[in-house]
């Protein structure tokens, strides 16, 4: 067979999550319209024992938190996890947005890959918003740099080329063990899941300030064959951010963890109990301690 690892890196907000997602065919990473969505390295696992006349193929796709200037101890953390992440694959698979402006961020990535030897694909994502011109004119400017093995246009939104790109990257898988079981998706754990899910809710029903400071934990979780009880600590970081989060009579809550709890349902195949609490715990994102005990830190 033919495995490989494939690091999906860029700036944040740029739709990796959401290529991971288009890849698999499943969704395994939670998406956001808002930046730092992705706090971990997220592992997405491609298997097709028919390819290459039945001798098989693995892709092992490392979703990654966009890299960006730190603002926190917890941005920190989150770069190093992608830093690490792309200086250990066998491909590297650049994605950008290619509706935003070319910037300093951007310039930066650039020059940190260029250090490494491991072959580049660039991926141009977001063509569903793009004109042919603008397309044209941002392929010229990347294949000029001379960096990439290969450039394709993407919209991990609708899907367009996925096919195509996943067609390239698997060119560049060599013969290897098959690393995961034929049937596994992610290697994390459903706690996990289950906790990244109620953050993209928090992520999707609150605005601007209190988002980034939101972490979930998991405090029990009882399977049971008919229904799953699970209750979760939703740490943020001030008082006022408790408050914008619990809403009015509680109505902001009830709203995030009725959503949770309709896509836990659909990953479990059982009903759930939902409790939900909210804490504070101030300025988390500065704590070197709980960083790394929340399992942001790249260990
Ligand atoms: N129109 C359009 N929107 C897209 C496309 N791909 C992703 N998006 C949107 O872009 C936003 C960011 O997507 P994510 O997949 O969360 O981005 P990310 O790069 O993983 O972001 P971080 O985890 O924060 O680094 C979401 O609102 C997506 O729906 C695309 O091809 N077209
Ligand atoms: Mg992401």
């Amino acid at each position: 067979m033919r495995s490989g690892f494939i690091g999906i890196i860029g700036r944040p907000n740029v739709g990796k999550s959401t290529l991971l997602n288009a890849i698999l065919g499943e969704k395994i990473a939670i998406t956001s319209s808002k930046p730092q969505t992705t706090l971990n390295r997220i592992t997405g696992i491609y298997t097709d024992l028919e390819a290459d006349n039945g001798e098989g193929l693995q892709m092992v796709f490392l979703d990654t938190p966009g890299i960006h200037k730190p603002h926190n101890k917890l941005g920190s953390a989150i770069n190093e996890t992608a830093i690490n992440t792309f200086k250990g694959v066998d491909v590297i698979l650049l994605l950008i947005d290619g509706t935003k402006e070319f910037g300093v961020g951007d310039e930066k990535l650039l020059e940190m890959l260029k250090e490494e030897s491991t072959p580049k694909i660039l991926a141009i994502n977001k063509m569903d918003l793009m004109g042919p011109e603008e397309y044209l004119a941002l392929y010229n400017k990347y294949e000029a740099m001379g960096l990439f093995d290969d450039i394709y246009g993407v919209s991990a939104l609708n899907g367009d080329n996925v096919q195509m790109l996943i067609d390239c990257l698997s060119g560049y898988m060599q013969d290897g063990p098959m690393y995961y079981p034929e049937d596994m998706a992610t290697e994390h754990p459903v706690r996990f899941i289950v906790s990244e899910i109620i953050r993209e809710k928090l992520l999707d029903y609150l605005n601007d300030e209190v988002p980034h400071g939101v972490a979930v934990e998991i405090e029990s979780f009882e399977e049971g064959d008919k229904v799953t009880e699970i209750g979760a600590v939703i740490y943020c970081e001030r008082k006022s951010h408790k408050a914008i989060i619990i809403g009015k009579g509680g109505s902001k809550l009830k709203g995030i963890g009725k959503a949770a709890r309709m896509d836990i349902e659909d990953l479990l195949g059982t009903k759930v109990f939902l409790s939900l609490w909210v804490k504070v715990k101030e300025n988390w994102r500065d704590n070197e301690r709980t960083i790394r005990s929340w399992g942001y830190k790249d260990e």
